[in-house]
């Protein structure tokens, strides 16, 4: 809840998350609605879809890497979601004006703490705590648009795997993970990340070879869920975290989805949290696309569903049955169109559509299926500028009625009046 209180001398604002007071100032943009979503641990849920595909993935780690027969990954799958913005962003070289730190797409508690927009915001303190393979696992945070595979509140898996040079190499002695003159100079080596195929201190070599283990051990993850016959490709990518950097995508209902982002870690980040003698490489998955392709679940916000008709169709199943989601029923769809002038100091180009994405979730909830912006038009003479959303309403498990849509569609304009200062056409 935010409220506002005020002592003799000064106001105060603060605002309540996890039963703790925070002072909020122009950062703060946490919803209630949002908050709502805190501790729900889906992914700790048991007989939970997200819960199933967790465990899964974690004995695959568990199984797959052991040194005297203990695991050697650690799993963390129980992190606080509020973090500084030194572990969101700084600690992984996420540069001051770097646009994953704007406003509009997270959600600040104020301005050095928000709630976590990818698990890697942990990866520094873990490894600064000593720490080579682990998992960490959780909920995360972002304002971001409204469709299908989209949702403001979602899971990540993220990981790091380090080695020395005596377990990368082992079968190649004499081979080294830093080039000379880091290995001459390390304090004073400007590590660069201007080649393509790899990062200045590091070798070809060990790059190459992190780069193949990386790449197999996440093909052979994605087998293991889905079987052999799985469509897979690599994208290049950039992560100011990870150089190279690369995504996967899977071929899903017709399309190539994105799946997960990884790559070798900047060696600036090791030496900044303390092993300096190691290559590490890092990824991060999303557990709703994995979750969905897998059990054919068609929207992300069933993922959220409390419904009877939905869960039973996971509970008390063994880890590897094959299930395919049966929809409920299929309830018809209804679109509004919403159109309005913006207020004098927007233009088309600099309106914050997230803003305008996160009060309609507000609003209406999780009847909004999808809100597509539909028409720009600035008009001729008045150069006022007006944008027409479309609003797709759906409720999961029942019929939506006309009026009753009409009725949320109402509210919306009429937030979207007050908090945005738009005039509705
Ligand atoms: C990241 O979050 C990086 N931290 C991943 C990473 C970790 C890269 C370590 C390198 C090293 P990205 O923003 O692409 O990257 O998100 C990772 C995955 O989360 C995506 O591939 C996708 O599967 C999922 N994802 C992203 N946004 C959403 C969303 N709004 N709803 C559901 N899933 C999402
Ligand atoms: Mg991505």
């Amino acid at each position: 809840s935010i409220h506002k209180y005020s002592t003799a001398t000064k106001s105060v604002s603060s605002i309540q998350v996890n039963n703790k007071e925070y002072p909020s100032d122009d950062y703060t943009n946490v919803t209630p609605k949002i908050l709502s979503y805190l501790n729900k641990n889906l992914h700790l849920q048991t007989g939970h879809p997200l819960c199933i595909v967790r465990q899964r993935i974690v004995n695959y780690f568990y199984s797959s890497f052991t040194h005297g027969g203990n695991p050697t990954f650690s799993v963390y799958d129980n992190l606080s979601p509020i973090v500084s913005t030194k572990q969101n962003f700084d600690d992984l070289l996420i540069p001051l004006d770097h646009v994953s730190r704007v406003k509009s797409d997270c959600y600040y508690i104020n301005n050095s703490l928000l709630l976590r927009a990818h698990m890697t915001a942990h990866q520094s303190e873990l490894l600064r705590a000593g720490l080579d393979n682990f998992l960490m696992i959780g909920d995360v945070y972002r304002r971001d648009e409204i469709d299908s595979t989209h949702y403001p509140v979602f899971h990540q898996v993220d990981a790091v795997r380090s080695q020395r040079k005596e377990q990368l190499f082992q079968n190649h002695p004499g081979l080294e993970i830093f080039e000379k003159p880091f290995l001459d100079n390390p304090q004073s080596f400007q590590n660069s990340i201007i080649d393509p195929t790899k990062q200045s201190c590091h070798t070809l070599e060990a790059t190459k070879l992190m780069e193949n283990q990386l790449k197999t051990h996440l093909l052979s993850l994605v087998k293991v869920l889905f079987g052999d016959d799985i469509r897979h490709r690599w994208v290049e990518a950039y992560f100011p975290f990870t150089h190279p950097s690369w995504e996967m995508e899977i071929f899903y209902e017709n399309k190539w989805m994105e799946v997960l982002g990884c790559g070798i870690i900047r060696n600036e980040i090791l030496t900044n949290a303390g092993p300096n003698n190691s290559i590490a490489y890092a990824f991060g998955l999303g557990l709703e696309r994995l979750v969905m392709a897998l059990y054919k679940i068609p929207d992300i916000r069933l993922v959220w569903s409390t419904d009877s008709g939905f869960l039973t169709q996971f509970e008390n199943k063994d880890l590897h049955s094959k299930i395919i989601y049966k929809p409920v029923s299929n309830y018809p769809q209804c679109t509004n169109d919403l159109s309005f002038w913006l207020p004098p100091a927007y233009t088309i180009d600099n309106f914050i559509s997230n803003d305008f994405y996160d009060l309609v979730r507000d609003v209406g909830g999780d009847i909004i299926e999808q809100v597509k912006l539909k028409d720009k038009f600035v008009h001729p003479k008045t150069k006022k500028h007006s944008l027409c959303y479309s609003i797709v309403y759906r409720h999961l498990e029942r019929t939506l009625t006309q009026a009753e849509v009409n009725r949320v569609h109402r509210k919306i304009e009429e937030a979207a009046t007050e908090s945005l200062g738009v005039t509705i056409r």
